[in-house]
């Protein structure tokens, strides 16, 4: 049967917006608030559409409808991945460690990963690749990305485990890497124009790499200094 996958950016989390939902349609919905996505979800169950949804952001009022599989919670120790991690019975472990350390769930996933036998190499390859595949979300459009996120999906579906993806040295880990440290380098090169113990602000140029680092980099200042994370 013909699937359509739609992604897009990080921060564009009405994705239901675009579909075109019909009856007997099967729809899986990860990652993005149902809050936000209320009236698509409306329409696709409206029309008479199976939904299965899975999410850790903000639900709002849960739709009662025998054709919503709903998999929500709020948990801030956990994410998408893990709660689909618990439905398919850890039958994709390694990439929801992965995904885990990609949402910045860093103590959450290093325990799971040291709890599946993984040493201190194999941990931080993890962590490295879902940083990378989390900073791949971050840009103005698709058009500031490396990959556009569908096809890395695609890419990455070919790994039945993450560290196959290692192996390869033409997998999107690689160029994804070399992307990131070279977007990094531009980033930690400026110095913040105002400083105080609790707040630094810095200035990057208008760019596209400057948007694609952003959130990882805003990531990585938060972890260095969790002082200024109390605002
Ligand atoms: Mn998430």
């Amino acid at each position: 049967m013909a699937s359509t996958l739609i992604t897009g950016v990080k921060r564009d989390i009405t994705l239901l917006d675009n579909v075109t939902p019909l009856d007997g349609d099967h729809i899986t919905v990860l990652d993005i608030s149902m809050e936000k996505n209320l009236i698509g979800l409306k329409k696709a169950l409206e029309v008479g559409a199976e939904v299965f949804y899975a999410d850790h952001h903000r639900s709002g009022e849960i739709p009662n409808s025998p054709q919503l599989d709903a998999h929500i919670d709020l948990d801030p120790n956990t994410c998408t991945s893990l709660i689909i991690d618990d439905y398919l019975q850890g039958q994709h472990h390694t990439w929801a460690i992965t995904a885990a350390y990609g949402d910045n769930l860093i103590a959450k996933a290093e325990e799971l990963a040291i709890k599946a036998g993984f040493d201190e190499e194999q941990r931080a390859f993890l962590k490295e690749l879902g940083t990378l595949i989390n900073y791949n979300g971050y840009g103005a459009s698709v058009d500031d990305l490396h990959f556009d996120p569908a096809k890395l999906y695609q890419a990455l579906y070919q790994y039945t485990s993450p560290f196959e993806a290692k192996n390869d040295l033409n997998s999107p880990y690689y160029a994804l890497k070399q992307a990131y440290e070279a977007d990094l380098a531009d980033a930690l090169a400026i110095q913040p124009t105002h400083e105080s113990e609790s707040l630094a602000v810095y200035e990057l140029k208008d760019t596209a790499g400057s948007r694609r680092i952003s959130g990882v980099y805003g990531n990585l200042l938060a972890n260095q200094t969790p002082i200024r994370m109390r605002f």
